[in-house]
């Protein structure tokens, strides 16, 4: 392993430094069928600067509603993301998004924008699983709680069941792993995160998680799970890129990134698992120096943890916001 000496801090810094490192680490490839180990290690090792897109943007958002709400506000979470877009609408967002915000400047309430995308059957883009990892964190040992606000979280841009889904696997997945004791086997893991993701889309690629031998060369993996810009697609081959490298953050990412398609979605919610997992030890430092922002990240980890130990504490009750 990377770590194994990282505490509950230490945890909630590594998911967010990990989805960042993840993010700009694939974001060069992004919609590439393939991608050779090659490019991604000459990458990894290079010396510019690791930038964010969309997927880091939407997760610091998320984190500074809960914080700021004390919980989930569907209202002040839907105008912070439309806000970040307008300033900076060229980190890459997804088409569907950013015609959510023009409806919430046209006046249409935030619970009813998302809902008319797609025909009016809302998007199932990996747009919400990408950016949910605070509210794992938040819920730490709790993949259930975990799961039901991701949903809620989801439904500000993805009303489509299997984006809420997609995020509310995640999500458990990240709450679970930061309570986790050692690199988890496949099957703890997946048992453990199951309920979140009921749809068959997500049901059957996690029994395929089961059956794909270590020695598998990532395009065979994209094609039995996938690697599109679907929740149902991008969700479990992040998961199978850190259950490949259960120990190593750089591992996981990397070969994430090598599944080609949505590579730098798919390697922020691989960094996310694994710095759940692993803790910021398991980021090297010489990501953590080219990393766009990685103090504020720390720092909104530090405020996730400071905030989820006040209602978490035996003596204060939890309502249902968060
Ligand atoms: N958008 C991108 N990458 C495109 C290239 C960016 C380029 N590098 C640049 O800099 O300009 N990446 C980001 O978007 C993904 C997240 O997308 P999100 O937020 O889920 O958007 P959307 O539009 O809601 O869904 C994505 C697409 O999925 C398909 N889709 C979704 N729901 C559908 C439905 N109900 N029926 C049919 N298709 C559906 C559509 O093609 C959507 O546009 C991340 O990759 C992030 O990195
Ligand atoms: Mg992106
Ligand atoms: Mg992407």
């Amino acid at each position: 392993m990377d770590t194994g000496t990282d505490g509950l801090g230490g945890r909630f810094r590594g998911a967010l430094l990990g989805v960042a490192a993840g993010d700009a680490l694939g974001a060069p490839f992004e919609g590439r069928p393939r991608v050779e180990p090659a490019s991604v290690d000459a990458w990894a090792r290079a010396d510019q600067p690791l930038r964010r897109t969309d997927d880091t943007l939407m997760t610091l958002g998320l984190a500074r509603s809960l914080l700021a709400c004390r919980g989930f506000d569907g209202a002040h979470m839907a105008a912070t993301f439309a806000e970040d877009h307008a300033a900076q609408p060229w980190r890459g967002y997804g088409a569907g998004p950013p015609r959510i915000f023009a409806a919430l400047r046209a006046g249409v309430p935030w619970d009813e924008a998302a809902r008319g995308l797609f025909g009016g059957g809302g998007s199932f883009g990996n747009g919400a699983p990408m950016r949910v990892a605070p509210v794992g964190l938040v819920h730490h040992g709790d993949p259930g709680g975990a799961a039901r606000l991701a949903g809620r979280t989801a439904s500000v841009t993805h009303a489509h069941e299997l984006g809420r889904q997609g995020a509310a696997l995640q999500a458990a997945a990240v709450a679970w792993l930061v309570d986790a004791t050692a690199p988890p086997s496949r099957d703890r893991l997946v048992d453990a995160v199951r309920a979140a993701a009921p749809a068959q889309e997500f049901q059957d690629r996690l029994d395929a998680l089961e059956g794909i031998p270590p020695g598998w060369p990532p395009e065979r993996v994209a094609a039995r799970l996938g690697n599109g810009i679907e929740a149902f697609q991008s969700v479990p081959a992040a998961l199978h890129a850190f259950l490949r490298h259960p120990g190593s953050l750089t591992r996981a990412v990397c070969h994430a990134v090598t599944l080609g398609g949505d590579t730098d979605t798919i390697a922020a919610m691989t960094g996310a698992l694994a710095g759940a997992a692993l803790g910021a030890t398991a980021v090297p430092g010489s990501w953590r120096s080219r990393l766009e922002d990685a103090d504020r990240l720390e720092h909104l980890a530090d405020d996730l943890l400071a905030w989820s130990r006040t209602w978490r504490s035996p003596t204060t009750t939890g309502g249902d916001q968060r």
